[in-house]
């Protein structure tokens, strides 16, 4: 049995393309509903009904995938994490950096991985979930344990037909994320518009380069590999263009009234400048007028 911590767009995804009668969500404490009902919207043919029970106290998942918030991680593992048998692989899909880092320094002789995926899925309704766009998913593990559970964990997700990889640097891939996110989610949450559109914001365009600038230092501080300001910006604005109607994350987090996770995104960069000796005013500022909107 797959176990899924976060009932989300990503976590209905997950759910709805794994075999059937194999996935099971864990239950929240208020949890009352026998089993979770909506409808799903694959890339291509019909909507089908789907229905996953939720986790009963007597079953022990062999996997236990997490798609909460970054800002909910920690917390909703620890009431989750001791119930469940020391070897049971942990794979983390949360936007950003630092809740990872988190998760595994708390429990680090568990194996733990973390995945990044390209996959969309959204709900445009409560009860229906869309997968928007076909894209793919790097897995690799966060502590010693997790390394031999790598490639079971992958094939197990690769069940679901999606295109999953098993990487050994998932801390690159994670940061190459990151990169997107920090140039893009920000900028359409503070000018509420698409993906696309900050492009031509002068707002956008006046802090793009000195974003690239602190971006491209901290990278190569980090010891990832460097990569120029302009090259992190040329791949942002091929993101923002291949995904230009998009809302991004972000955004409809802050249209929702949800916190957002600039915390794990601009923030971790600032905090990530802080440690590294590195000035960081952009990504300051961003992640302040991110955590002033309403
Ligand atoms: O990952 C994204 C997000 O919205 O969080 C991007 C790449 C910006 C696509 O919308």
């Amino acid at each position: 049995m797959i176990a899924i911590l976060g009932a989300g767009s990503l976590g209905r995804l997950w759910a709805a393309k794994l075999p059937a009668g194999r996935v099971a969500f864990v239950p929240r404490p208020e949890q009352s509903a026998a089993s979770l009902r909506y409808r799903f919207r694959p890339v291509q043919g019909p909507e089908i009904p789907v229905q996953i029970p939720w986790l009963n106290s007597h079953q022990s998942p062999s996997l236990l995938l997490v798609t909460t918030k970054a800002g909910d991680t920690v917390a909703a593992l620890q009431s989750v994490v001791p119930r469940l048998p020391e070897t049971t692989p942990i794979v983390l899909f949360q936007n950003g950096l630092g809740s990872q880092q988190d998760v595994a320094q708390s429990w680090p002789n568990r194996p733990i991985l973390a995945a990044t995926t390209t996959e969309g899925a959204n709900r445009p309704k409560p009860e229906l979930t869309l997968h928007a766009g076909q894209g793919e998913t790097w897995i690799g593990a966060l502590t010693p344990a997790g390394e031999t559970c790598l490639n079971e964990a992958v094939s197990r997700l690769a069940e679901t037909g999606l295109c999953v990889n098993a990487t050994p640097d998932i801390l690159d891939r994670l940061w190459q994320k990151l990169v997107i996110n920090a140039g893009i989610n920000p900028f359409t949450a503070i000018l509420n518009c698409p993906n696309g559109e900050i492009l031509n914001q002068p707002f956008y365009q006046q802090w793009i380069d000195p974003l690239c600038h602190e971006i491209s230092k901290l990278l190569t501080a980090s010891g990832q590999p460097s990569r120029s300001a302009a090259t992190l910006r040329e791949a942002i604005e091929s993101v923002a263009c291949s995904t230009a109607a998009n809302t991004s994350s972000m955004r409809a987090d802050r249209l929702a009234g949800r916190t957002t996770e600039i915390n794990f995104i601009n923030g971790y960069l600032a905090r990530a400048g802080t440690e590294l000796g590195i000035d960081t005013p952009v990504n300051q500022m961003l992640t302040d007028q991110v955590e002033q909107l309403k």
